[in-house]
């Protein structure tokens, strides 16, 4: 077989998307009084975070790809992999460059996509997005202290938290508290799984999972806590069934196979979980527990205080 591989890095800014977006400041100023304001004040002066906001998606399916690095195009960098028809969640970038790699094989092409971007304000947490069979309220201005509210459209039920508020992460970032929800389709499996410790399977476990199966549970952690999974049972058909881990380092986790997977920690304060199983062959799936852990406070530790949750301490 024979693969062409044409390789496009989208040039939004030179080749790289980077934050080259023009502001006037300094000069000289004339007069006996006046004001100064920094770049973009009162919301911020700029640091240089991009969000890419999806209008439109489409490319071929498993076969060509949309890259993105958080950063120049280098793998170490790399942060997802987008192909489909479903328009993704808008995504931020953790520095002022941000890189897209458009990647496509000999044979079949799509419409393509379509992005707007733009530079995040400081005390900005950017737009959140609206996922399917969602519907957002509140919404207009993303900045510290706002809240946006999600509801689903009847027959589907939400899953994840309702309310995102937009806080000050221990970097000084403005971030949104929780992940945007998911809605599912009532009678499916899937679900919200809050704090503490407790077992996730895969659904009918110690029994064989359905054929067709797509389930997805989110794990919820407290701002600053992170979240660990640790497998106990995992047998599902090798690449036809799996299960995808999001929310970790790499950001994204495929598990497929016999082989019980090592423990996954969170980098944030959640972990969502993803199984998909094809039309035939049933195993017995995966058992899990996980276990919410708190940031420590140690002398040496810097403490996370993300407003609004605030944590007190006493000495010994
Ligand atoms: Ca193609
Ligand atoms: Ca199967």
């Amino acid at each position: 077989l024979y693969m062409f591989l044409s390789d496009l890095f989208m040039s939004l800014c030179g080749l790289l998307l980077v934050g080259c977006f023009i502001y006037t400041c300094g000069g000289t100023l004339k007069g006996r009084n006046g004001s100064i304001e920094s770049p973009g004040f009162p919301y911020g002066y700029p640091n240089g975070r991009i969000q890419l906001i999806f209008l439109s998606f489409a490319i071929e399916e498993e076969y060509d790809f949309l890259s993105l690095y958080d950063g120049h195009p280098h793998p170490a960098n790399f942060r997802t992999r987008l192909t489909g028809f479903q328009v993704p969640p808008p995504v931020t970038s953790t520095g002022h460059v941000f890189s897209l790699r458009l990647t496509s094989d000999f044979a079949v092409s799509a419409h393509g996509f379509k992005l707007n971007y733009e530079e995040l304000h400081s005390s900005s947490c950017g737009n959140p997005g609206v996922p399917p069979k969602a519907v957002l309220s509140g919404g207009g201005r993303f900045a510290v202290g706002d809240r946006v509210r999600y509801s689903c459209v009847p027959g589907y039920v939400l899953d994840g938290h309702a309310t995102l508020t937009c806080i000050t992460n221990a970097g000084n970032a403005a971030v949104w508290d929780f992940p945007a929800p998911i809605c599912r389709a009532e009678d499916t499996c899937g679900g919200t799984v809050r704090g503490g410790s407790g077992v996730v399977t895969s659904p009918g476990y110690p029994g064989n999972y359905g054929n067709q199966a797509d389930c997805t549970w989110i794990l919820l952690a407290e701002p600053g806590d992170t979240i660990s999974v640790i497998f106990t049972d995992f047998q599902t058909e090798e690449k036809y069934d799996y299960l995808e881990v999001e929310g970790s380092e790499p950001p994204t986790i495929w598990l497929s196979g016999s082989n019980v997977p090592s423990p996954i920690v969170s980098n944030k304060n959640w972990l969502r979980l993803h199984f998909v199983t094809d039309g035939n062959h049933r195993y017995r799936g995966f058992s899990a527990h996980y276990q919410g852990k708190q940031k420590s406070c140690g002398q040496t530790d810097i403490c996370v205080q993300t407003r609004p949750y605030i944590h007190t301490y006493t000495e010994h």
